[in-house]
């Protein structure tokens, strides 16, 4: 086309896996590497603990507050509809917005508790939908043996084997509904840096413009 890339809508780019997997890492350097190319870029993390509902959502997962197993499902998910016009108002203004974890842990978090799956989904439904979401895999003895792991309340190995199953029905969901170029899995084992590169040579074909198989932008 031959519209200006400032008048173009962003992408909305989700990062989504099993936790320790390495999102917050790959999602800040994504937005660096953006920024370098000239394209505006915004880190959005979920849950955002800054908010009145975040902080009840932190004081739960590092178990200062014990909560009901659907109360805190819809907390999470107010947690994005909060977010979620300023999402809508910065893509439409050409701001591409990176997120670290979305609605798709939401679901696969709480479905892997028991809770019914339709449950765990409907609360969200109707958010921003992203153009793409990458599913970072990781072999989970490698995930357990990073720093930090088993401080927060999911941080167990069941509620990881359990999660990582639940994330699968997430995916067959996401691409029947939506296709499959809507969800992708990226390996990632390895260093830092080999992970961004594998990353970066997934989207960056994507996010020009004027070529085929671009993201679909809703
Ligand atoms: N949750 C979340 C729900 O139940 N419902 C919801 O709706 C949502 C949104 C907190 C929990 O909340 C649950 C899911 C989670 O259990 P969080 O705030 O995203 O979610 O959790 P964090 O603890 O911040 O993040 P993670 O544990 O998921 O870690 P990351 O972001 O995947 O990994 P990262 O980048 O912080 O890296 C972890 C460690 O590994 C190192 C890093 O330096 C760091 O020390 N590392 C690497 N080491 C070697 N090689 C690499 N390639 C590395 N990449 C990173
Ligand atoms: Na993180």
């Amino acid at each position: 086309s031959s519209s200006s890339s400032s008048a173009s809508r962003g992408a909305f780019i989700v990062f989504e896996g099993l936790d320790r997997c390495g999102k917050t890492t790959q999602v800040s350097r994504l937005v660096e590497r953006l920024e370098k190319e000239g394209k505006t870029a915004r880190l959005q993390k979920f849950p955002d603990r800054t908010t009145a509902i975040g902080q009840m959502i932190d004081a739960y997962l590092r178990s200062k507050a014990d909560m009901d197993d659907r109360a805190i499902h819809l907390l999470f998910s107010a947690n994005r509809w909060e977010c979620a016009a300023a999402i809508r108002r910065d893509l439409a203004n050409g701001i591409t917005i990176i997120a670290d974890r979305y609605a798709f842990s939401g679901i696969a978090f709480s479905a892997a508790k028991g809770l019914p799956f339709d449950f765990c989904l409907n609360p969200d439904t109707a958010l921003p939908l992203p153009d793409i979401t990458l599913y970072l895999t990781l072999s989970p003895i490698i995930a357990s043996q990073r720093a930090a792991f088993g401080e927060e309340r999911y941080e167990t190995d069941q509620m990881q084997r359990s999660t990582r199953q639940q994330f699968a029905l997430v995916a067959q969901e996401v691409v029947k509904r939506h296709g499959e170029n809507r969800w992708r899995e990226v390996d990632a084992n390895g260093g830092i840096e080999e992970v961004g590169d594998r990353i970066w040579g997934l989207l960056a074909p994507l996010l020009e413009e004027g070529q085929g198989g671009g993201l679909k932008r809703e």
